[in-house]
Protein backbone atom coordinates (compact mmCIF):
# COMPACT_ATOMS: atom_id res chain seq x y z
CA UNK A 1 0.00 0.00 0.00
CA UNK A 2 1.37 3.57 -1.06
CA UNK A 3 -0.48 5.19 1.93
CA UNK A 4 0.60 5.01 5.11
CA UNK A 5 -2.44 6.15 7.44
CA UNK A 6 -1.63 8.20 10.85
CA UNK A 7 -1.80 6.16 14.02
CA UNK A 8 -3.89 8.38 15.51
CA UNK A 9 -6.51 8.44 12.96
CA UNK A 10 -9.35 9.54 13.21
CA UNK A 11 -7.78 13.55 13.70
CA UNK A 12 -11.34 15.10 14.38
CA UNK A 13 -14.62 14.13 15.40
CA UNK A 14 -17.69 15.00 15.76
CA UNK A 15 -17.15 16.15 19.99
CA UNK A 16 -14.08 18.65 18.55
CA UNK A 17 -16.22 20.43 16.79
CA UNK A 18 -18.88 23.19 18.72
CA UNK A 19 -22.46 23.23 16.74
CA UNK A 20 -23.33 26.46 15.58
CA UNK A 21 -26.76 26.79 17.77
CA UNK A 22 -27.19 25.39 21.50
CA UNK A 23 -30.01 23.17 20.52
CA UNK A 24 -27.83 21.39 17.56
CA UNK A 25 -25.88 18.47 17.64
CA UNK A 26 -22.97 18.00 15.43
CA UNK A 27 -23.00 14.40 13.52
CA UNK A 28 -20.29 14.26 11.17
CA UNK A 29 -16.73 16.51 10.01
CA UNK A 30 -15.89 15.33 7.15
CA UNK A 31 -15.31 16.05 3.37
CA UNK A 32 -12.91 18.73 3.98
CA UNK A 33 -10.89 20.59 1.46
CA UNK A 34 -6.81 21.20 2.52
CA UNK A 35 -4.37 23.75 1.66
CA UNK A 36 -1.18 24.91 2.53
CA UNK A 37 -1.64 28.73 4.06
CA UNK A 38 1.92 30.02 4.72
CA UNK A 39 2.98 27.94 7.38
CA UNK A 40 -0.30 26.37 8.67
CA UNK A 41 -2.38 23.63 6.58
CA UNK A 42 -6.10 24.83 6.39
CA UNK A 43 -8.75 22.86 6.36
CA UNK A 44 -12.34 23.29 5.05
CA UNK A 45 -14.57 21.00 7.25
CA UNK A 46 -17.69 19.97 6.05
CA UNK A 47 -19.72 19.65 9.39
CA UNK A 48 -23.35 18.26 9.50
CA UNK A 49 -25.65 19.21 12.40
CA UNK A 50 -29.42 18.99 13.03
CA UNK A 51 -31.81 19.34 15.83
CA UNK A 52 -31.00 17.55 19.24
CA UNK A 53 -33.39 14.14 18.73
CA UNK A 54 -35.23 14.56 22.25
CA UNK A 55 -37.73 11.58 21.80
CA UNK A 56 -36.78 8.76 19.86
CA UNK A 57 -40.20 7.90 18.53
CA UNK A 58 -39.81 11.79 16.51
CA UNK A 59 -37.46 12.04 13.34
CA UNK A 60 -36.65 15.89 13.29
CA UNK A 61 -34.79 17.35 10.72
CA UNK A 62 -33.29 20.54 10.22
CA UNK A 63 -34.03 23.11 6.98
CA UNK A 64 -33.18 27.11 6.26
CA UNK A 65 -35.22 29.93 6.37
CA UNK A 66 -32.92 31.55 3.41
CA UNK A 67 -35.44 34.46 2.81
CA UNK A 68 -34.32 35.94 5.89
CA UNK A 69 -30.31 37.32 6.66
CA UNK A 70 -28.74 35.97 8.52
CA UNK A 71 -30.82 32.37 7.47
CA UNK A 72 -33.05 31.24 10.31
CA UNK A 73 -33.14 27.30 11.00
CA UNK A 74 -36.44 25.56 10.48
CA UNK A 75 -36.98 22.28 11.24
CA UNK A 76 -39.35 19.42 9.84
CA UNK A 77 -40.72 16.17 12.32
CA UNK A 78 -41.93 13.05 11.39
CA UNK A 79 -43.23 9.82 13.89
CA UNK A 80 -40.96 6.95 13.15
CA UNK A 81 -43.73 4.73 12.33
CA UNK A 82 -45.21 7.40 9.58
CA UNK A 83 -45.65 4.89 6.74
CA UNK A 84 -45.90 8.06 4.25
CA UNK A 85 -41.67 9.00 5.19
CA UNK A 86 -39.08 6.39 3.72
CA UNK A 87 -35.95 6.58 6.34
CA UNK A 88 -33.92 3.68 4.97
CA UNK A 89 -31.30 6.08 3.90
CA UNK A 90 -29.86 8.22 7.07
CA UNK A 91 -28.75 10.71 5.14
CA UNK A 92 -31.72 11.67 3.70
CA UNK A 93 -36.19 11.55 4.29
CA UNK A 94 -38.43 10.57 1.72
CA UNK A 95 -41.78 12.00 2.39
CA UNK A 96 -44.44 12.14 0.03
CA UNK A 97 -42.10 12.46 -2.88
CA UNK A 98 -40.00 15.18 -1.67
CA UNK A 99 -36.60 14.79 -0.64
CA UNK A 100 -35.27 16.07 2.74
CA UNK A 101 -31.57 15.87 4.07
CA UNK A 102 -31.54 14.40 7.93
CA UNK A 103 -28.75 17.31 8.45
CA UNK A 104 -27.68 21.03 7.41
CA UNK A 105 -23.80 21.09 6.52
CA UNK A 106 -21.96 24.47 7.07
CA UNK A 107 -18.13 25.00 6.38
CA UNK A 108 -15.65 25.39 9.22
CA UNK A 109 -11.88 26.23 9.75
CA UNK A 110 -9.20 24.24 11.35
CA UNK A 111 -6.00 25.03 11.60
CA UNK A 112 -2.22 23.23 12.01
CA UNK A 113 1.09 23.32 11.82
CA UNK A 114 2.22 19.80 11.54
CA UNK A 115 -0.69 18.28 9.44
CA UNK A 116 -1.63 16.15 12.03
CA UNK A 117 -3.38 18.20 14.64
CA UNK A 118 -5.69 20.60 14.10
CA UNK A 119 -7.20 23.70 16.07
CA UNK A 120 -11.41 24.09 15.25
CA UNK A 121 -12.53 27.63 14.78
CA UNK A 122 -15.24 28.00 17.28
CA UNK A 123 -18.01 29.49 14.42
CA UNK A 124 -18.26 28.52 10.56
CA UNK A 125 -16.22 29.86 8.01
CA UNK A 126 -19.32 30.36 5.64
CA UNK A 127 -23.23 29.42 6.26
CA UNK A 128 -25.59 28.26 3.80
CA UNK A 129 -27.13 31.49 3.23
CA UNK A 130 -28.15 31.72 -0.68
CA UNK A 131 -31.82 29.71 -1.90
CA UNK A 132 -29.99 27.10 -3.45
CA UNK A 133 -28.22 26.28 -0.19
CA UNK A 134 -31.01 26.20 2.27
CA UNK A 135 -30.39 22.20 2.80
CA UNK A 136 -26.79 22.92 3.59
CA UNK A 137 -23.43 23.75 1.40
CA UNK A 138 -21.13 20.10 1.45
CA UNK A 139 -17.79 19.24 0.03
CA UNK A 140 -15.73 22.27 -0.07
CA UNK A 141 -12.52 22.21 -2.96
CA UNK A 142 -9.58 24.30 -2.16
CA UNK A 143 -8.04 25.86 -5.35
CA UNK A 144 -5.29 27.99 -5.48
CA UNK A 145 -5.37 30.84 -8.69
CA UNK A 146 -2.75 33.31 -7.97
CA UNK A 147 -2.95 35.19 -4.82
CA UNK A 148 -6.49 33.97 -4.47
CA UNK A 149 -8.12 30.44 -3.24
CA UNK A 150 -11.34 29.73 -5.21
CA UNK A 151 -13.75 26.93 -3.48
CA UNK A 152 -16.16 24.90 -4.91
CA UNK A 153 -18.59 23.37 -2.81
CA UNK A 154 -21.68 21.80 -3.31
CA UNK A 155 -24.72 23.91 -2.25
CA UNK A 156 -28.31 21.86 -1.77
CA UNK A 157 -31.67 23.09 -1.75
CA UNK A 158 -35.53 21.93 -2.90
CA UNK A 159 -33.96 22.53 -6.65
CA UNK A 160 -31.46 19.89 -6.51
CA UNK A 161 -27.75 19.50 -5.76
CA UNK A 162 -25.57 21.93 -7.49
CA UNK A 163 -22.19 23.21 -7.22
CA UNK A 164 -21.43 27.06 -6.08
CA UNK A 165 -17.87 28.42 -6.25
CA UNK A 166 -16.57 31.59 -3.62
CA UNK A 167 -13.12 33.30 -3.74
CA UNK A 168 -10.97 33.96 -0.54
CA UNK A 169 -7.49 35.77 0.37
CA UNK A 170 -8.27 35.01 4.38
CA UNK A 171 -10.52 32.09 4.92
CA UNK A 172 -11.91 34.79 7.35
CA UNK A 173 -14.05 36.32 4.38
CA UNK A 174 -15.33 34.61 1.25
CA UNK A 175 -16.95 36.39 -2.09
CA UNK A 176 -19.71 33.94 -3.65
CA UNK A 177 -19.86 34.06 -7.09
CA UNK A 178 -22.69 32.23 -7.49
CA UNK A 179 -23.48 28.51 -9.17
CA UNK A 180 -21.21 27.20 -11.81
CA UNK A 181 -22.59 23.69 -12.67
CA UNK A 182 -26.69 23.54 -12.13
CA UNK A 183 -28.06 20.33 -10.15
CA UNK A 184 -26.95 17.65 -10.68
CA UNK A 185 -23.74 17.84 -10.34
CA UNK A 186 -21.32 17.67 -7.66
CA UNK A 187 -17.22 16.77 -7.04
CA UNK A 188 -16.65 19.61 -9.29
CA UNK A 189 -12.48 20.54 -8.84
CA UNK A 190 -11.14 23.52 -10.32
CA UNK A 191 -7.38 23.05 -11.86
CA UNK A 192 -5.02 25.29 -10.26
CA UNK A 193 -4.50 27.64 -12.72
CA UNK A 194 -5.34 29.54 -15.40
CA UNK A 195 -3.21 26.80 -17.78
CA UNK A 196 -2.35 28.64 -20.64
CA UNK A 197 -4.62 31.24 -20.34
CA UNK A 198 -7.35 28.96 -19.55
CA UNK A 199 -9.49 27.41 -16.26
CA UNK A 200 -10.28 23.33 -16.22
CA UNK A 201 -12.54 22.03 -14.03
CA UNK A 202 -13.67 18.18 -13.26
CA UNK A 203 -17.22 18.01 -12.77
CA UNK A 204 -19.73 14.62 -11.93
CA UNK A 205 -23.44 15.47 -13.70
CA UNK A 206 -26.00 12.96 -11.80
CA UNK A 207 -29.33 11.54 -11.91
CA UNK A 208 -29.46 11.49 -15.68
CA UNK A 209 -32.54 9.29 -17.61
CA UNK A 210 -30.08 6.54 -19.18
CA UNK A 211 -25.63 6.84 -19.17
CA UNK A 212 -23.51 6.22 -15.64
CA UNK A 213 -22.60 8.88 -13.64
CA UNK A 214 -18.78 9.61 -14.41
CA UNK A 215 -16.29 12.21 -14.31
CA UNK A 216 -16.40 14.87 -17.30
CA UNK A 217 -14.01 17.83 -17.51
CA UNK A 218 -14.83 21.32 -18.86
CA UNK A 219 -12.89 24.47 -20.03
CA UNK A 220 -13.27 28.35 -18.94
CA UNK A 221 -11.81 31.54 -20.28
CA UNK A 222 -12.78 32.97 -16.62
CA UNK A 223 -13.68 29.91 -13.79
CA UNK A 224 -16.52 31.06 -14.37
CA UNK A 225 -18.30 30.36 -17.31
CA UNK A 226 -17.96 26.77 -18.23
CA UNK A 227 -17.79 24.79 -21.92
CA UNK A 228 -16.50 22.17 -24.10
CA UNK A 229 -17.48 19.30 -21.41
CA UNK A 230 -16.16 16.17 -22.49
CA UNK A 231 -16.36 12.93 -20.92
CA UNK A 232 -12.94 12.63 -18.80
CA UNK A 233 -12.87 9.17 -17.16
CA UNK A 234 -15.15 6.46 -17.28
CA UNK A 235 -16.47 3.21 -15.57
CA UNK A 236 -14.57 -0.14 -15.09
CA UNK A 237 -17.46 -2.55 -14.91
CA UNK A 238 -16.88 -5.25 -12.11
CA UNK A 239 -13.52 -3.49 -10.65
CA UNK A 240 -13.46 -1.17 -7.62
CA UNK A 241 -14.83 1.64 -9.66
CA UNK A 242 -17.73 0.17 -11.47
CA UNK A 243 -20.91 2.18 -10.13
CA UNK A 244 -20.22 5.83 -9.98
CA UNK A 245 -16.99 8.12 -9.94
CA UNK A 246 -16.44 11.50 -8.69
CA UNK A 247 -13.28 14.04 -8.65
CA UNK A 248 -11.94 13.72 -5.28
CA UNK A 249 -8.66 15.79 -4.23
CA UNK A 250 -8.25 19.13 -6.53
CA UNK A 251 -5.77 18.07 -8.85
CA UNK A 252 -1.52 18.65 -8.75
CA UNK A 253 1.17 19.24 -10.94
CA UNK A 254 3.85 16.83 -11.41
CA UNK A 255 6.51 16.28 -14.09
CA UNK A 256 4.35 13.37 -15.73
CA UNK A 257 0.97 15.26 -15.79
CA UNK A 258 -2.04 16.81 -13.79
CA UNK A 259 -2.85 13.76 -10.56
CA UNK A 260 -6.23 13.52 -9.20
CA UNK A 261 -7.48 11.47 -6.62
CA UNK A 262 -10.77 10.83 -6.90
CA UNK A 263 -12.91 8.28 -5.90
CA UNK A 264 -14.86 5.39 -7.21
CA UNK A 265 -17.80 3.02 -5.82
CA UNK A 266 -18.34 -0.70 -6.38
CA UNK A 267 -20.99 -3.26 -6.97
CA UNK A 268 -21.14 -3.55 -2.95
CA UNK A 269 -21.63 -0.01 -2.97
CA UNK A 270 -18.14 0.72 -0.65
CA UNK A 271 -16.28 4.32 -1.35
CA UNK A 272 -12.35 3.69 -2.98
CA UNK A 273 -9.84 6.47 -3.87
CA UNK A 274 -7.80 5.88 -7.20
CA UNK A 275 -5.94 7.76 -9.17
CA UNK A 276 -6.32 9.53 -12.82
CA UNK A 277 -3.43 11.40 -14.61
CA UNK A 278 -4.31 14.05 -16.92
CA UNK A 279 -1.78 15.99 -19.85
CA UNK A 280 -0.05 18.80 -18.36
CA UNK A 281 -0.81 21.15 -21.45
CA UNK A 282 -4.31 19.53 -22.42
CA UNK A 283 -5.73 18.91 -18.50
CA UNK A 284 -8.92 17.69 -20.36
CA UNK A 285 -7.00 14.44 -21.84
CA UNK A 286 -7.02 11.51 -19.97
CA UNK A 287 -3.14 9.88 -20.02
CA UNK A 288 -2.80 7.39 -17.03
CA UNK A 289 -4.76 5.74 -14.01
CA UNK A 290 -4.10 3.08 -11.19
CA UNK A 291 -5.28 -0.04 -12.42
CA UNK A 292 -6.27 -0.92 -8.42
CA UNK A 293 -7.61 1.75 -5.52
CA UNK A 294 -5.03 3.55 -3.47
CA UNK A 295 -7.16 3.80 -0.25
CA UNK A 296 -10.22 1.42 0.85
CA UNK A 297 -12.25 1.82 3.44
CA UNK A 298 -10.42 -0.87 5.62
CA UNK A 299 -9.82 0.45 8.71
CA UNK A 300 -12.75 0.42 11.52
CA UNK A 301 -13.04 4.13 11.28
CA UNK A 302 -13.69 3.96 7.65
CA UNK A 303 -15.56 0.55 7.35
CA UNK A 304 -18.37 1.44 10.56
CA UNK A 305 -20.02 4.90 10.59
CA UNK A 306 -22.91 7.25 9.78
CA UNK A 307 -22.58 6.05 6.19
CA UNK A 308 -20.41 2.97 6.18
CA UNK A 309 -17.88 1.97 4.13
CA UNK A 310 -16.51 5.32 2.72
CA UNK A 311 -13.36 6.88 2.23
CA UNK A 312 -13.68 10.16 0.52
CA UNK A 313 -11.36 13.07 -0.18
CA UNK A 314 -11.68 16.70 -1.23
CA UNK A 315 -7.86 17.41 -0.82
CA UNK A 316 -4.11 16.74 -0.41
CA UNK A 317 -1.49 18.85 0.65
CA UNK A 318 1.93 18.69 -1.19
CA UNK A 319 4.94 19.82 0.03
CA UNK A 320 7.72 21.11 -2.05
CA UNK A 321 9.78 17.58 -1.12
CA UNK A 322 7.52 15.33 -3.02
CA UNK A 323 5.35 14.67 0.39
CA UNK A 324 1.67 14.00 0.15
CA UNK A 325 -0.64 14.68 2.67
CA UNK A 326 -4.11 13.06 1.83
CA UNK A 327 -6.98 14.39 3.63
CA UNK A 328 -10.54 12.01 3.60
CA UNK A 329 -13.30 11.94 5.01
CA UNK A 330 -14.71 8.57 7.08
CA UNK A 331 -17.85 7.13 6.91
CA UNK A 332 -19.76 10.67 6.92
CA UNK A 333 -18.24 11.01 10.50
CA UNK A 334 -14.68 11.95 10.82
CA UNK A 335 -11.84 13.08 9.16
CA UNK A 336 -8.49 11.18 8.77
CA UNK A 337 -5.00 11.74 7.05
CA UNK A 338 -2.51 9.50 5.44
CA UNK A 339 1.09 9.74 3.85
CA UNK A 340 3.00 9.12 0.73
CA UNK A 341 4.67 10.60 -1.83
CA UNK A 342 4.19 12.11 -4.92
CA UNK A 343 6.93 9.32 -6.36
CA UNK A 344 4.94 6.77 -4.78
CA UNK A 345 1.61 7.78 -6.20
CA UNK A 346 3.15 8.20 -10.24
CA UNK A 347 4.87 4.37 -9.62
CA UNK A 348 0.80 2.96 -9.27
CA UNK A 349 0.03 4.97 -12.68
CA UNK A 350 -0.51 2.93 -16.14
CA UNK A 351 -0.93 4.37 -19.57
CA UNK A 352 -4.27 4.13 -20.78
CA UNK A 353 -6.27 5.61 -23.46
CA UNK A 354 -8.52 8.39 -23.38
CA UNK A 355 -12.03 8.04 -23.59
CA UNK A 356 -13.10 9.32 -27.15
CA UNK A 357 -13.96 13.35 -27.81
C1 LIG B 1 -25.86 12.39 -0.83
C2 LIG B 1 -24.78 12.33 0.22
C3 LIG B 1 -25.08 13.27 1.36
C4 LIG B 1 -25.36 14.66 0.81
C5 LIG B 1 -26.41 14.63 -0.28
C6 LIG B 1 -26.59 15.97 -0.95
O1 LIG B 1 -27.04 11.89 -0.30
O2 LIG B 1 -23.55 12.67 -0.35
O3 LIG B 1 -24.02 13.33 2.26
O4 LIG B 1 -25.79 15.47 1.87
O5 LIG B 1 -26.04 13.70 -1.27
O6 LIG B 1 -25.40 16.40 -1.55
Amino acid sequence: MALRRFADNPILTPKDVPPSRDDYEVIGVFNAGAARVGDEIILLLRVAERPLQLDPQRVRVPYLDTSVRPARFGELSWDRSDPEADFSDPRGVLYRGRHYLTSVSHLRVARSRDGYHFTVDPQPAMFPEEIYEAYGIEDPRITPMGDEYWITYVAVSSWGVATAVARTKDFVHFERRGIIFPPENKNVVLFPGPINGRYYALHRPGEIAFGNKVIWSASSPDGLAWGNHTVALELRPGQWDSIRLGAGAVPFRTDKGWLEIYHGVDDAGRYHLGLALFDLDDPQRLIGRSAGPILSPDAPYEAKGFFSGVVFSCGAVVEDDGLVRLYYGCADDSMAVADTTVDELLAMVEPVAAPAR
